[in-house]
């Protein structure tokens, strides 16, 4: 073995180590509602050496980089066997995504990705891209992964290549390694983000939908909708109906979408979801929250105004600057909630909260009543309310 293979090699292997068992740590006091951390949980470098450079000294005597990772973002996330798993979308340096398996014992730090990345099984029409997967563990038993398939848009003018289709893909599995391919959800427009629902609902699976004019814009599609289905073997969307609309000069205007499948609380199912605005900078992604209600997890009960997190520091800058995305969250048995959020389509993050506190911010912040007006109406509200407070005090 030549010694610069051998020097780099054990550099590039010791840098990996020290990157991937770095601490993590809150970032106090934060705002209440959540805790941000000083460090992204998964970069392009967490990826594993041996996956980007070709080990052998014979055939790389220079130890170099044979296939590049451009990415680690917008993660699915799972408890598993009391690990925290996430189903990563990797990027590639070609623009190819794909999904792979990173566990951490804590949640926070440590996240380790598993030897080979997951191996989705195609079905008789190949996708050329895959990503944002929501995973559900559902009471049917299967843990279901709905994700983004993405195709060459056939219909395109001569020489456009970049016309797209965008379609939800369907995985399922009792373990995390064995993956079943089911058809993909049919629907009459298309569709992303896409997440089904933990439980029955009058006897049927529920699918929160993204229904969209076109590969980027939602355009008729007026918001984040439901959909009853009675076979995910053969999942096909006749009647949507919009559970969370979205409303002019807001921060879901242009478009919006689940997040991961809710979590269930005593007063009803918390969701997150991203909205979106178009502004001079370009697209501007932040995360929101909503709540529905147990009886009927279509009806909307709490609309919390505003963003719940917005790109923040080095968040804001990536591959596609002034995004944070999120299709992964995990509600521990103690109501602790980690949230996993990616920024700017480049890296992922971890966020904590309780359940609790979600639930508190969801039914106590003002909802958006979409004039100024309004909005100065509700903070004087409150700061009433605190001045009576402080003078009671003094
Ligand atoms: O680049 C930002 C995001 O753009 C798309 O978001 P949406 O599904 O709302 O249209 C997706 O490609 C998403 O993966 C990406 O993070």
């Amino acid at each position: 073995m030549n010694m610069l293979f051998k020097e780099r090699l054990n550099a590039i292997n010791s840098k990996y180590e020290q990157l991937i068992s770095l601490e993590n740590v809150a970032l106090l006091p934060g705002n209440g509602i959540y805790e941000r951390y000083k460090n992204p949980v998964l970069t392009a470098a967490h990826t594993p050496p041996f996956w980007r450079y070709d080990l052998d000294p014979e055939t790389n005597p220079f130890m170099m980089e044979r296939i590049g990772i451009n990415a680690t973002m917008n993660s699915a996330a799972i408890k598993w066997q009391g690990k925290y798993l996430l189903m990563v979308r990797v990027e590639g340096a070609d623009r190819k995504s794909f999904f792979a398996i990173a566990e951490s014992p804590n949640g926070i730090d440590n996240f380790r990705f598993w030897n080979y990345p997951v191996l989705i099984p195609e079905n008789n029409d190949p996708a050329t891209n895959v990503y944002d997967m929501r995973l559900t563990l559902h009471e049917d038993g299967w843990i279901y992964g709905i994700f983004c398939v993405e195709r060459f848009d056939d219909t395109a003018e001569p020489g456009d290549l970049s016309k797209a289709k965008a379609s939800a893909g369907v995985v399922r599995t009792k373990d995390l390694i064995h993956w079943e391919r089911l058809p993909d959800v049919e629907s009459k427009s298309q569709q992303r983000n896409v997440a089904l629902h933990p439980e029955f609902v009058n006897g049927k699976y529920a699918l929160y939908t993204r229904p969209q004019d076109s590969f980027i814009n939602a355009g008729s599609g007026l918001g984040i909708g439901w959909a009853l289905v009675d076979d995910m073997n053969k999942a096909v969307i006749t009647d949507e109906k919009i559970v969370d609309q979205r409303y002019y000069h807001t921060i879901k205007e242009l478009k919006n979408g689940e997040g991961p499948a809710p979590i269930k609380t005593s007063h009803g199912w918390l969701h997150l979801a991203h909205g979106v605005r178009a502004c001079a900078a370009g697209l501007r992604y932040v995360l929101y929250l909503y709540m529905t209600s147990l009886e009927d997890p279509s009806r909307l009960i709490a609309s919390p105004g505003g963003y719940f997190m917005a790109p923040e520091g080095e968040e804001r800058v990536g591959d596609v600057s002034n995004v944070l995305f999120s299709n992964g969250w995990i509600a521990d048995d103690d109501g602790t909630v980690f949230i996993y959020y990616a920024s700017s389509d480049t890296r992922m993050h971890v966020a904590t909260s309780t359940v609790d506190r979600l639930v508190d911010y969801c039914l106590k912040t003002p909802e958006d009543e979409l004039l100024s007006f309004r909005s100065v109406q509700a903070l004087y509200g409150q700061i009433d309310r605190n001045i009576q407070l402080l003078n009671a005090l003094k």
